[in-house]
């Protein structure tokens, strides 16, 4: 994954935690690098390792990890230079995550390491819609709650989300109830 990822936990843990916290995870997960650079690509090997050294430094599960870097990553993305990208798109919950496909390729074009997931809405109506998730990449599941949650603050919606459909329990892929309320109706509204 790109390094954006592993600054992200980094700044997670930065700022939620300490300096001193995050040398201990980085410690533990055997990372040699100095710093990460946002462009550059990682194996995700390294982005696991810090999960899970996160996971026992800070004794929360790596589902906890997850879902709590989840909802981080939408706010540190809107301030490290993407919130354009995020503003454009869309309005509210809903219409942002129907065109979630449409921004990964955005960023593909630059970034054409970018392995992007899917994700598609149906049964969509005014409070809620069934969200399915794609990807390469196995056991992120827990970090979509947090990535929806992260949209509810971002777009100041209630969010109810669980998980329907669970790949490790052998469904085809991870499948998502979300039930949404705009706190404020003449904001992100349809
Ligand atoms: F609900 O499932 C809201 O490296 C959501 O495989 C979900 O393959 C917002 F410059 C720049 C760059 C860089 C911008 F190249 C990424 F570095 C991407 C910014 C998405 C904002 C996907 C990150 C693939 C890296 C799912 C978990 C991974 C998607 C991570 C969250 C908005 C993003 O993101 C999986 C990679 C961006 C960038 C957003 C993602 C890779 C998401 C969301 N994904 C890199």
């Amino acid at each position: 994954m790109y390094g954006l990822v592993n600054k992200a936990i980094e700044e997670m843990v930065r700022s939620h935690f300490s300096d001193d916290t995050w040398e201990q995870i980085k410690q533990k997960a055997e990372i040699k690098t100095e710093a990460f650079v946002s462009m550059e690509g990682y194996p995700d090997d390294v982005t696991h390792r810090l999960v899970v050294a996160a996971s026992e430094v800070l004794e929360l599960s790596p589902a906890e990890i997850m879902h709590a870097f989840g909802k981080y990553w939408v706010k540190f993305t809107a301030n490290e230079g993407y919130g354009e990208l995020m503003d454009m798109n869309g309005d509210d919950l809903p219409e942002f995550l129907e065109n979630l496909d449409d921004l990964h390729a955005r960023v593909g074009v630059m970034f054409p390491k970018l392995q992007p997931p899917s994700f598609d809405c149906d049964d969509a109506d005014e409070d809620a819609l069934t969200l399915h998730y794609h990807s390469e990449r196995e056991g992120l599941a827990p970090m979509v709650l947090g990535l929806v949650e992260g949209l509810g603050e971002r777009f100041e919606t209630e969010v109810d989300i669980s998980q329907t459909q669970s790949r490790e329990e052998g469904a085809d892929h991870d499948q998502f109830s979300v039930k949404y309320k705009a706190k404020c109706p003449f904001h992100g509204s349809r």
